[in-house]
């Protein structure tokens, strides 16, 4: 394809974000699509490594995110993001920078309790611990989003691939 298009992720930590947005990236390759992945490894440590986890700091990562993401769907590429992007306002601000259809917000609607029974970094102890501050679903909101082109809900991997390349198409 040669039309660029962002594919939004939001979710709590543990929702599984970034096993999705990573097997929509290896599924968007083996179709042929060029792609560009945004998650913490490139952004949270790199350019955006200047900001923490207060409200104004996460409303900074993801205009930053917003912004980087139109650049490349301008210049053809899916575009993958994979942050938390609590803040509903925060979300519709990068929506507003794309074509109508060109932004695709996935909302990983996996259950807290079920995301702090995984905590595979063990974040969720050290908040509930008082470790950590400011963390989502903890003391730090997270505001679902009223619409999202995707509402995956502890689904098979397979599945929601299949429902996100439905609203690609
Ligand atoms: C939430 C935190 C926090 C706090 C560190 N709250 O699941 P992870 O570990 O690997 O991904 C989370 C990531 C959050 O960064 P984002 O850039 O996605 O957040 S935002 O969109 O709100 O800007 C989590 C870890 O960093 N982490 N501290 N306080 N998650």
């Amino acid at each position: 394809g040669h039309k660029g298009k962002c594919v939004w992720f939001t979710g709590l930590s543990g929702s599984g974000k970034s096993s999705l947005a990573n097997a929509l990236e290896v599924e968007l390759n083996r179709q042929g699509y060029h792609t560009m992945l945004l998650d913490g490894d490139n952004i949270r440590h790199a350019l955006c490594k200047d900001l923490g986890m207060s409200q104004a700091d996460r409303t900074e990562n993801i205009r930053r995110i917003g912004e980087v993401a139109k650049l490349f769907v301008d210049s053809g590429i899916m575009v993958i993001t994979a942050f938390i992007s609590p803040f509903k306002a925060d979300r519709d601000g990068a929506r507003a920078l794309f074509d109508e259809g060109d932004f695709i917000e996935v909302h990983v609607d996996t259950p807290i309790n079920i995301c702090e029974q995984r905590d595979p970094k063990g974040l969720y102890k050290k908040a509930r611990e008082g470790k950590i501050i400011d963390f989502t679903g903890i003391d730090s909101p997270y505001e679902k989003p009223d619409f999202a082109e995707v509402v995956l809900q502890e689904e098979k991997v397979a599945d929601s691939l299949t429902k996100i390349l439905c609203k690609i198409r």
